[in-house]
């Protein structure tokens, strides 16, 4: 066969073909494509927003025979009005299965439903409001207050002051904590709903505390400047920013005369003078203080850091040494939950006992539960005695807190340790600090400062519990 025959007889072959299906599929080709113009094709809700996205040739002729068929209605004008409040989702069934209904929710009205836009020079829905994720970032969207400015004491009142504490030279292993407050605020950017189903017993005066809408002037003053050149001095800002704000006065509080402080740490070495400020505020007689960490801290500081020199002897693991020596601890009242850190010196134990502390280890957890620590806690407190709580962030296991300078394994679960905090409803909470939380250590979603953002919110729940009795 030469190469024009075969170019012949294929063009031949390929008219016989098309020509003899075309006359044979016919009729379905008629059955299922049905003059669209013929029925006026409604748009349902969804399509009138969606409509270019989802709507196919097949989607349009299978509207069309339900119309034919008498299946569908025609659109019928409905008032706008009607169609809010209406769930669209609960009537739709699948293509198949389109009920009339669906389409009679559509309507000029309806057509019209594409975005509104407000008036170019109404701002309404953006002066005063923010986005949870953007925004300039204050712990829980707090308002900030210019707390350290000495005319705020006659201009400002203060419920429950938050403050950073941007410090980490006191600490023997993985630095960071000086950008924890920066980074617990990041972590607080979804507060600021404070209703919970888990806030405290089901029931319970707690569970129906709201601390974002109490009434209370609770506030974020910014962080305090803290060099980081020398310790003492560092402190010594610190224990100054505490102190101007504990000079103010309170404004809504029933129970208190003066704001109660938050500190964000910074490594736990702030915590010395985040006491000293309230012992010397609220009681000027020793504080319960409930110390949640993995590690004692009361060490000897001729064991940690002290045996090089003195100046080296104050640290993120003697601090509470010296508040015992210093007299802001109550012997008879205070203790460590979560313990588990090795000690250092065979003599540790009885230091910290002598230094007046109670022991729960993190595994005390596994025989009594949260349930028996917080009960074990109350009973030792009661809700009279003035309690600070000092929480490093190490109490909880790395895998929920891994952004920490001194990560010990077999902590506390996140939820172990907000369940712990929510049991002590009615303590008398004069300030809280939570600390060693390290940015740089953390994962790239945060976990740690998200984990301390939520004991903060324990805190702040807490304490607005307190005023509200
Ligand atoms: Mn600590």
């Amino acid at each position: 066969m030469s190469p024009f025959s075969i170019f012949f007889y294929l063009i031949f072959y390929l008219i016989t073909v098309c020509l003899g299906s075309g006359s044979g599929n016919q009729a379905i080709i008629e059955e299922l494509f049905i003059q669209e113009e013929i029925f006026e094709i409604p748009e349902s809700y969804i399509d009138s927003i969606y409509g270019e996205l989802i709507n196919s040739v097949e989607t349009r002729q299978l509207k069309a025979r339900k119309l034919k068929n008498g299946e569908l209605l025609a659109p019928i004008p409905i008032l706008k009005e009607k169609v809010s409040g209406k769930s669209f989702f609960n009537d739709y069934r699948g293509l198949n299965e389109y009920p009339a209904q669906f389409y009679e929710l559509s309507s000029e009205n309806l057509k019209l439903n594409k975005i509104q836009l407000p008036q170019d020079d109404d701002v309404s829905d953006i002066n005063g409001n923010y986005p949870l994720f953007g925004g300039i970032v204050s712990f829980g969207h707090f308002p900030t207050m210019s707390c350290f400015d000495p005319k705020s004491l006659q201009n400002e009142r203060i419920d429950i002051a938050i403050v950073g504490a941007p410090f980490d030279t006191g600490v023997s292993y993985r630095p960071g904590a000086r950008f924890g407050p920066n980074g617990i605020r990041q972590g607080s950017m979804r507060l600021g709903v404070g209703l919970s189903p888990v806030r405290g017993k089901r029931g319970s005066k707690l569970s129906s505390v709201d601390p974002y809408n109490s009434g209370l002037q609770i506030v974020d003053c910014g962080d305090v400047p803290m060099t980081p050149f020398d310790n003492r001095f560092a402190l010594n800002q610190l224990y100054r920013a505490q102190r101007i704000i504990h000079k103010h006065d309170s404004l809504n509080s029933t129970f208190y005369e003066k704001p109660r402080i938050i500190t964000l740490g910074g490594d736990h070495t702030v915590t010395l003078m985040n006491l000293r400020s309230a012992y010397e505020a609220f009681s000027k007689k020793p504080i319960s203080a409930l110390h949640f960490d993995s590690h004692i801290d009361t060490w000897d500081p001729k064991i940690l850091g002290g045996g090089i020199s003195n100046y080296a002897g104050l640290n993120h693991g003697t601090f509470l040494h010296y508040a015992a020596e210093a007299g802001y601890i109550n012997k008879d009242s205070s203790m460590h939950i979560g313990i588990r850190a090795p000690y250092i010196d065979p003599s540790d134990a009885q230091h910290d006992e002598d230094c007046g502390f109670r022991l729960i280890t993190s595994t005390d957890i596994d025989e009594i539960g949260v349930g028996g620590i917080s009960k074990k806690i109350m009973d030792l407190v009661g809700t009279e005695n003035p309690v600070y709580i000092s929480l490093d962030i190490d109490v909880l296991d790395p895998a929920y807190a891994p952004g920490t300078g001194t990560a010990e394994i077999g902590g506390f679960t996140t939820r172990e340790l907000i369940g712990i905090l929510n049991g002590l409803e009615g303590i008398n909470l004069i300030g809280a600090d939570v600390v060693e939380v390290s940015p740089p250590f953390d994962t790239n979603s945060g976990l740690t400062s998200l984990a301390a953002a939520g004991v903060i919110d324990s805190f702040l729940g807490l304490m607005v519990l307190k005023d509200k009795e």
